[in-house]
């Protein structure tokens, strides 16, 4: 990249929004980190500016469930950091692995807000601007749950299904600027995502990655950054990564 580039990087305080700001930072560009955890986003800012004191960047405590907070952050970027170049919607989680008859309301609620509303809303906010300028990327982080069901991933896969055919409208809607929009779907990945859907069951959640190389926080920023750096005429629509340890499995059949 040559120019210097605004990018904003949702949910940036940990696994692959903090991955993709190091991946940025590395680039020079001017980062809005975002996140509910103010401290944690403090720190990523913190190690970033101590390798590259010339960094500019913005760290903001936001919580993107809530609605009036993501208009009011949107409404009021300092001016250098207005101009957002890229937008990765990247905040979100699951939360539960229980059947839909016994999942919890509130979970479900919490994943509609934060992996739908939320991601809907940040673009509503920033993407006139972009579109103002004929420049601009958004990269939406969905899941290899969008498009393969799997027991217990109902509102989660649900919700993430929703990601992929938002991108791809958006991009329909798109077509005559010079904008792009992709999404990308990862698989089994290593970064506190399991922790959190699994209410904090620390033990449980580093079973799921036992005996397997998962990928990396830094391998999906790898491509994240990739997917924004091929050259202006190329659109990655969407991207599957799984590590090489997962695959599918056959149609469950229920034998009596
Ligand atoms: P992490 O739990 O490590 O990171 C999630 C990030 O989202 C954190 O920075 C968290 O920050 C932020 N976040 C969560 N809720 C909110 C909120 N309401 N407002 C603002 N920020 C929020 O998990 P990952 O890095 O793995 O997850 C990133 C994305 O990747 C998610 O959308 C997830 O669904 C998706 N994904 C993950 C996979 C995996 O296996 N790890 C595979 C496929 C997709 P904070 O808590 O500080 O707000
Ligand atoms: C995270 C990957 O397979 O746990 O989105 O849904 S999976």
């Amino acid at each position: 990249m040559n120019a210097v580039k605004t990018v904003l990087i949702t949910g940036a305080s940990s696994g692959f929004g903090e991955a993709c700001a190091k991946r940025y930072a590395n680039d020079g560009c001017r980062l809005i980190l975002a996140a509910r955890s103010e401290d944690k986003l403090l720190s990523v800012a913190e190690q970033l500016k101590s390798a590259d004191p010339t960094l500019e960047i913005l760290s903001c405590k936001l919580d993107v469930r809530d609605a009036d907070e993501l208009d009011r952050f949107a409404n009021n970027l300092p001016t250098r950091f207005a101009d957002i170049d890229i937008l990765i919607n990247n905040a979100g989680l699951a939360l539960g692995v229980t059947p839909a008859y016994q999942s919890d309301i509130d979970d479900w609620e919490d994943m509609v807000d934060t992996n739908i509303k939320g991601l809907m809303r940040m673009t509503h906010n920033i993407l006139p601007g972009m579109v103002e300028r004929n420049r601009g990327h958004i990269v939406n982080i969905g899941s290899v749950a969008a498009s393969w069901p799997y027991p217990g991933g109902n509102v989660y896969c649900a919700s993430k299904a929703f990601v992929q055919q938002f991108s791809r409208t958006l991009l329909a809607d798109l077509l005559g600027t010079a904008l792009r929009v992709s999404h990308i779907d990862p698989g089994l990945a290593e970064t506190n995502f399991s922790r959190v859907r699994l209410h904090g069951d620390n033990n449980k959640a580093d079973a799921i990655y036992n005996g397997t190389q998962p990928l990396t926080a830094e391998d999906i920023a790898d491509i994240i950054y990739w997917t924004t750096s091929v050259p202006a005429h190329i659109n990655i629509n969407s991207l599957e990564v799984m590590p090489v340890c997962q695959a599918w499995g056959p149609l469950a059949i229920n034998r009596q």
